[in-house]
């Protein structure tokens, strides 16, 4: 392996959209973020996430994981990892928000699918997520699945009731073929390459076993956003610059992209996936995408990402 990837995996990445390295980031670190986690969870901190609707004594994402450990720092900015990220979107990447979803046994909620552009169109489609797996993720503890090659089909339908809904009503609706869903069974610590565009979604876990993902995304440095909403207005602010060079233009891709405008705020992606945000007036998150719209009282939402 010349650089990060194999020739099969940048394959993969150019013609399904999303390519699965394992051995990309140190085992040593994995362990360490896994202890984090371990002890955020068993915690009683009451701002350490979103907790499961359906049973609030778990938690189902950590807001800013970056703000509560170094070790998601180093993760973020491990060599092999941006060496990958590089020959995806070129010598100059900006760091753009990490989350950490944490899929509890039992109850860990689905993800529905969509395609992360919806959320955050930029003037290119030069970016990338990177899921990685603190767990042994298998079918039976809902590792994610990502519908092969649906990147080209440009940015999709992510409306309900005639505003951004954060999902895709379903796959044939918007003429992806069921039968290109991949489950990404991985080992603890492989890295799942996501382009912006693949349609990407994981089921409920109703396995013993927890899988929790760390879920750093990039970008190249002349891909700026084009809707300062929610997620753009969380986010930015800590957006920086973590190889080659800044920007002094920006890139255009010729396109029409749906602006992500909701009928309500919304604090995350499984709120607005479930509609909770319909119903959730004045009960903004200070941890979650409308945490810039909440003075803190404890300094806490400034960690937040
Ligand atoms: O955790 C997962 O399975 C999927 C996560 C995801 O797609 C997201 O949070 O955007």
């Amino acid at each position: 392996m010349a650089g990060a990837f194999t020739s099969e995996h940048l394959k993969s990445y150019t013609d399904n959209g999303f390519c699965v390295v394992e051995g990309l980031v140190d085992d040593s670190l994995i362990r360490r973020a896994r202890d984090v986690v371990d002890r955020l969870l068993a915690s009683d901190t009451k701002d350490v996430g979103e907790r499961e609707p359906a049973d609030p004594s778990m938690v189902r994402r950590i807001w800013a994981p970056t703000s509560r450990d170094e070790v998601f720092t180093q993760i973020v900015e491990s060599g092999p990892l941006l060496d990958g990220v590089c020959e995806l979107v070129g010598a100059n990447v900006v760091y753009q928000y990490s989350k950490l979803n944490v899929k509890a046994p039992q109850v860990g909620s689905m993800v529905a699918w969509h395609q992360d552009f919806a959320y955050y169109p930029h003037t290119n489609t030069d970016l990338v997520a990177v899921l990685i797996y603190l767990d042994d993720a298998t079918r039976e503890n809902a590792c994610l699945k990502v519908a092969s090659g649906s990147h080209r089909l440009g940015l999709l339908d992510h409306d309900v009731d005639g505003a951004f809904g954060g999902k895709i009503s379903s796959l044939e609706q918007v003429g992806v073929d069921p039968a290109s869903v991949v489950d990404c069974e991985a080992p603890a610590g492989a890295a799942i390459f996501l382009h912006p565009l693949v349609v990407h979604a994981s089921e409920k876990n109703t396995s013993d076993r927890y899988r929790r993902a760390f879920i750093p995304a990039y970008r190249s440095a002349d891909a700026l956003p084009i809707y300062y909403g929610p997620h753009a207005a969380h986010n930015e602010p800590n957006a920086r610059l973590l190889r080659g060079r800044s920007a002094t233009t920006v890139r255009c891709e010729s396109a029409h992209w749906r602006l992500p405008i909701a009928a309500a705020e919304f604090n995350s992606l499984y709120q607005i996936q479930e509609g909770s945000h319909l119903t959730a007036s004045g009960r903004k998150s200070t941890t979650g995408y409308f945490s810039h719209e909440v003075p803190a009282t404890d300094g806490s939402a400034q960690a937040a990402q």
